[in-house]
This record gives structure tokens, C-alpha cells and sequence, in this order.
């Protein structure tokens, strides 16, 4: 999509700090981190948010999850705990309307967020 931040950056247009990349999702350092660990885990394709989602997204959504276990691993918050999100809409704070996982981690992080 022409006009769209996370994907000018899965197309290399805009840099970024990669964390992982395989044919269906891009992983990338939070330019703006909320915690030791926050990486945001991308699909390739374009879809603005959870809403947009159908059933032929379940492979790519599950896919997704285990890409997150596996960074969580890697970067040793396994074992601590941590946690991933995805802010859909106005009022659930989503800022980039390119569908993104937030992976949090590395520290106590407070329940329930603002
Ligand atoms: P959300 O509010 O859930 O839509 O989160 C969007 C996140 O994207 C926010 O934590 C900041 C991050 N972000 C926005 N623009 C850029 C960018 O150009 N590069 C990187 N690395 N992160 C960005």
C-alpha cells in the first residue's frame, strides 16, 4: 500500500532494525520502546488492523504467535514472561494502521495498561 508506513518498511523504503523476516511476517525494534524488549511484529501483507482479519488469515495469525515465542526466546524473556498486543481502532490506542503485534518484555509490566 502506497501510503503506509509498515509496509514502506517491510519494502526496505524506510530503515528499520530487523529482528526477524521470513515470506510472511517482518520483525522490528519499536522506534519509540515501552519496555527492554518491544519489537513489532508485522505481516507482509497489508491489512489495517484485527478487524480486517477473515479465515484466511488463520495460518498467518497462528504463524505470527509462534514468530513472537520464538523472539521471546531469543531474547531470553521466555522465562520471565511478557506480552504481546495488538491495538485495534481509535480507542484502542492504534496509531499505524498496518495490522502489528506489539511484543513487550523485560520488565514487570503493570496491569491494567491506561
Ligand atoms: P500502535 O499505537 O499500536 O499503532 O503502535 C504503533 C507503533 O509503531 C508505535 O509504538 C511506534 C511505532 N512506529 C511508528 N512509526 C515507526 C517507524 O517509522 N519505525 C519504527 N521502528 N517504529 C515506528
Amino acid at each position: 500500500m502506497v501510503d503506509c508506513i509498515f509496509c514502506k518498511i517491510i519494502n526496505g523504503e524506510i530503515p528499520s532494525s530487523k529482528v526477524y523476516e521470513d515470506d510472511l511476517v517482518y520483525a522490528f525494534e519499536d522506534i519509540n520502546p515501552s519496555a527492554p524488549v518491544h519489537v513489532l511484529i508485522v505481516p507482509k501483507e497489508h491489512i489495517a488492523s484485527l478487524e480486517e482479519l477473515d479465515e484466511g488469515h488463520t495460518s498467518l495469525i497462528g504463524h505470527l504467535h509462534l514468530v513472537a515465542s520464538k523472539i521471546a526466546k531469543e531474547r531470553q524473556i521466555n522465562e520471565s514472561g511478557y506480552r504481546l498486543l495488538t491495538n485495534v481502532g481509535k480507542d484502542g490506542g492504534q496509531s499505524v494502521f498496518h495490522l502489528h503485534y506489539h511484543l513487550l518484555g523485560g520488565r514487570n509490566l503493570q496491569w491494567p495498561p491506561g
